[in-house]
C-alpha cells in the first residue's frame, strides 16, 4: 500500500464535516502539503470542494429512495450497506492517485456510517493501516455538560467501533463567545471540572455512575488531545496536522488500545 495517509472527519449531522474537508483541503495548499479529497456522502447536495473520486458516481441517497421504494430514512439505512458494497469500486478509483493524504468526507448521519457497514468495510478496504478518524463536537450540542458528555460518549463509540487512532475537535469555534469557548475547553482538560458541572447541572446524572463514566473515559484517553477549529477562520488546523503526525511517526498516545 502507498504511503498516503487516509484521514475520515466524522461527527453528527451537521457538525462541519464537508466544510472542514473543504478548508482543510486549503489550508494543506496553502502550507505546501498535498491532499486529495474523496466524497462518501451519496446525499451530498453543494459540496464546496472539487472530490477527485465521488461515492454518488455510483450510490445517490436519491435514487436509492426511487429505487427501492423508500423514504428518506429508510434510503439513508439502505445507502449505510450499500456504500460498503460500493467501496471496492471507489477504491479503484483512487488507489493510483498519488497524494499525502486522502480526505474522507464521510455521510451524514453518523450512526449509519459508523454502526452499520458502512464504515468499518470501507476502512478496510481502502487500507486499515495509515488511517485515522477527526471526529468532530457540534458546538451547540457542546455547550452544557450533559451535551459535551453525550458527545464524549459518542465519540468514544465511534472510537471502540472503528478501531482507530482518533482525533476529538471542537468545530465552528468561531460561532462560540470566548467564555462559552473557555469553558469548553475547561471541560476537556479537567475531568474534575466536567464531573462538577454535570453533577451541578439539572438532569445531571446520578453521582455514581459519573465517577465510572469518567474514570472510563479518562482511561480510554478520550480527551488526551482536543481543540477548537474553525473551519471559517481556518484556525486549528495545525493542531489536526500535527496529532497525525505524531501518530504515524511512532506516537503512541492515540493509538487504539
Ligand atoms: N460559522 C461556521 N459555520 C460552519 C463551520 N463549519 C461548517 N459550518 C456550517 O455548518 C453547516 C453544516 O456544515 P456541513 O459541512 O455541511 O456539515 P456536515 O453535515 O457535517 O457535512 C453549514 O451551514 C456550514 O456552513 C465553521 O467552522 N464555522
Ligand atoms: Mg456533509
Amino acid at each position: 500500500m502507498a504511503e498516503n495517509i487516509n484521514i475520515y472527519f466524522t461527527g453528527t449531522a451537521g457538525s462541519g464535516k464537508t466544510t472542514m474537508v473543504a478548508a482543510f483541503k486549503d489550508w494543506m495548499n496553502e502550507h505546501g502539503y498535498d491532499s486529495i479529497p474523496i466524497n462518501l456522502d451519496p446525499g451530498a447536495e453543494n459540496l464546496p470542494y472539487v472530490p477527485e473520486v465521488d461515492i454518488r458516481h455510483w450510490l445517490r441517497l436519491d435514487e436509492v429512495m426511487e429505487q427501492f421504494a423508500l423514504g428518506p430514512n429508510g434510503a439513508q439505512v439502505a445507502a449505510a450497506d450499500l456504500i460498503a458494497i460500493n467501496a471496492e469500486k471507489v477504491r479503484e478509483g483512487f488507489e493510483d492517485m498519488e497524494t499525502d493524504y486522502f480526505l474522507m468526507d464521510t455521510p451524514g448521519q453518523i450512526e449509519l456510517f459508523a454502526f452499520r457497514d458502512g464504515a468499518p468495510h470501507t476502512i478496510d478496504v481502502f487500507g486499515r493501516d495509515r488511517s485515522m478518524i477527526v471526529f468532530i463536537f457540534d458546538p451547540t450540542m457542546a455547550q452544557t455538560p450533559s451535551g459535551f458528555v453525550s458527545l464524549l460518549m459518542l465519540s468514544a463509540t465511534v472510537q471502540f467501533r472503528l478501531g482507530l487512532p482518533q482525533i476529538n475537535v471542537l468545530g465552528k469555534a468561531d460561532t462560540l463567545e470566548p467564555e462559552e469557548l473557555n469553558e469548553i475547553m475547561n471541560w476537556s482538560l479537567d475531568y474534575y471540572a466536567l464531573y462538577n458541572a454535570v453533577l451541578e447541572s439539572s438532569g445531571g446524572m446520578e453521582k455514581n455512575l459519573a465517577v465510572e463514566l469518567f474514570q472510563a473515559l479518562d482511561a480510554m484517553g478520550a480527551l488526551s488531545s482536543f481543540f477548537p477549529v474553525s473551519s471559517l477562520e481556518k484556525t486549528g488546523f495545525e493542531d489536526i496536522y500535527n496529532v497525525v503526525q505524531q501518530v504515524f511517526s511512532g506516537g503512541e498516545d492515540l493509538e487504539p488500545r
